[in-house]
């Protein structure tokens, strides 16, 4: 008797839990590509390609290792993961299933209520140790404070992981973070490195063409490919990203630019999220930058911060609070999609880029998702379910345990504050502060109530007057409420006006 452990599309690492409590002389893997997956949102067809090809390249290196693995191409036709267990169960005499956890909720409920009556087999289920804080680590941090604020969480985590803590237990450098040090705007200097372009072997050429086929009614673009798809590509990635764009990633975290969709962003999520690269190892990458004198602290302590604390944090409160956190819409809203977020014309320039970004790169950086399409998406009062399953679909590092949480609290606001303690809601000021695209937009950023004027200032003051009974007595809102208020009646209600227009018509954006 053998037993099967599955290995999911987002589990390719050598160490994973379920390969080493399994024996590779008497266990066999199984892997597939099944209709279920590749489908429950229209992923972008590089997000397939880059999954599909990535875990055949797995598969391969696990049998170079001594592995059994019964590998099930798109081609097979199954049509879920459980089929697969079920075909490998019939062909072989088996004991057990091994399986490190899934990430999504989804998931781990089918393998814990359907599948072992489906499969008349046992199914153990391993922690995913890839995480730097466990399921249970988070539940325990989360009952202790009154309000659940990231950046507590940071602080134990550096204390827990050492990370930039000098020999005291104090945070490098005196402060624990430096983001009042990562807002400049970038202006063409220094220049931003090119990105790095891995070019196709015969695997991934094959798999473009198995996706082309299927997934051609899903947006985005399939080619130019340029991702890495094994691990040791990864690592490449990862020291690419160490020495040319490490040392400004800080300065230019939030900035948004014209003519550089990447800028110093990392790109490594994709890789990290599929298990071809650790959170530690990139974390210890970045500091020996930092302790080689090769990149500042402002830099390394902020990248740090992303993964070892955002990263870390929003999966806890995703595990914390599914399911029920899918339903959650604390600001009722409900409006359509609008078209323009599938690649509908817009006038507006910045939304027009990051769409533009997403659909060739099934990629956009954190300030484009959460300024430009999410902050309009909180702004025009989008279903919260419908952006969620548009962000979920469209970027090639999307898991539900880690998309919506960003989605649904950082950007909808939709769990009352969790995430955040108050909605990143913004006007056109912002964008024009950060970025270029102001400069080469239909819109007039000075202006809010005109028909030319930014529809982003017109719809935020109709968002902070739609939702003055929740937030005017907000500590941090208090002022804008305060601006709100003062400006003369007539005014107001042109603006009101204009933005309530904009949010029964977004078509017309
Ligand atoms: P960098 O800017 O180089 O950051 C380094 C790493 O930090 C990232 O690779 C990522 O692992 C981590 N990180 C940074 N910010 C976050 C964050 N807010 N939450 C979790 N990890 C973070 N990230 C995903 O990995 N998958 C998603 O599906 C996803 N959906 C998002 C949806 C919305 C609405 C928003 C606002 C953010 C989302 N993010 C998501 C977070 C962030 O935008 C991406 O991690 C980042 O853009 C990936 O590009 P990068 O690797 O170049 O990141
Ligand atoms: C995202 C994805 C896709 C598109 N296809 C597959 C697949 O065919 N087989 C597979 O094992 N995994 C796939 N995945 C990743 C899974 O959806 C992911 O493992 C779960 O959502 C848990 O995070």
């Amino acid at each position: 008797m053998s037993r099967l452990v599955l290995v999911l599309g987002d589990q390719l690492s050598a160490d994973l839990s379920s390969l080493a409590a399994a024996d590779r002389q008497h266990d066999r893997v199984v892997m597939a590509e099944v209709r279920e997956e590749a489908s429950y949102v229209p992923h972008h067809p590089k997000k397939i390609i880059f999954l599909f090809s990535a875990m055949r390249h797995f598969a391969a290196q696990l049998r170079e290792q001594g592995w059994q693995v019964d590998y099930y191409p798109y081609d097979a036709g199954l049509d879920s993961l459980c089929d697969a267990l079920q075909r490998s169960a019939e062909t072989h005499q088996v004991s057990e299933i091994l399986i490190t956890r899934p990430g999504e909720w989804r998931l781990d409920q089918q393998m814990r209520d359907q599948w072992p009556t489906q499969l008349g087999m046992s199914i153990r289920l391993l922690e995913d140790h890839r995480f730097l804080c466990s399921h249970a680590d988070f539940r325990q941090w989360a009952s202790g404070p009154k309000q659940l604020r990231m950046e507590y969480f940071y602080r134990e985590m550096r204390l827990r992981s050492g990370l930039l803590i000098t020999a005291t237990g104090e945070p490098e450098g005196g402060r624990w973070n430096y983001d009042s040090e990562n807002r400049a705007r970038y202006d063409g200097t220094p220049p931003c490195p090119a990105p790095l372009h891995f070019s196709a072997d015969p695997i991934t050429r094959e798999v473009i063409e198995l996706v082309k086929q299927n997934f051609s009614h899903h947006f985005g673009d399939p080619e130019p490919f340029v991702f890495a798809v094994n691990r040791e590509q990864a690592q490449t990635a990862l020291q690419y990203f160490i020495d040319r764009a490490l040392p400004w990633f800080g300065d230019y975290q939030d900035a948004m630019s014209l003519h550089h969709d990447h800028l110093f962003h990392s790109l490594l999520s994709v890789y990290l999220n599929a298990g071809l690269l650790l959170p530690m190892e990139i974390c210890k990458a970045a500091e020996q930058a930092w302790r080689d004198g090769r990149a500042p602290l402002n830099a390394v302590e902020g990248f740090i911060r992303q993964i070892l604390g955002w990263r870390e944090y929003v999966r806890g409160i995703y595990w914390l609070k599914m399911p029920d956190y899918l339903n959650e819409n604390a600001l009722g809203s409900r409006q359509p999609l609008p078209a323009l977020y599938w690649g509908a014309e817009t006038r507006m320039r910045c939304v027009a880029e990051a769409v533009r970004a997403t659909r060739e790169h099934a990629h956009a950086h954190h300030i484009q998702r959460l300024m430009v399409t999410g902050n309009l998406a909180l702004l025009l009062g989008v279903d919260v379910e419908q952006i969620h399953r548009w962000y979920l679909a469209v970027y090639a590092d999307a898991y539900e345990w880690v998309e919506l949480p960003n989605t649904l609290g950082m950007v909808m606001h939709a769990d009352g504050g969790l995430l955040g303690s108050k909605p990143y809601a913004a006007s056109g000021k912002y964008i024009q502060r950060m970025s270029d695209y102001c400069n080469h937009c239909h819109y007039n950023v000075a202006t809010s109530e005109n028909d030319d004027s930014c529809p982003l200032n017109s719809l935020y003051w109709h968002f902070i007057s739609r939702h003055q009974t929740r937030f005017a007595r907000h500590p941090r809102m208090a002022m804008i409420y305060r601006s709100w208020e003062k400006m003369d009646a007539d005014r107001r209600r042109r603006i009101f006006a204009r933005g309530q227009w904009l949010f029964e018509h977004p078509e017309t954006l």
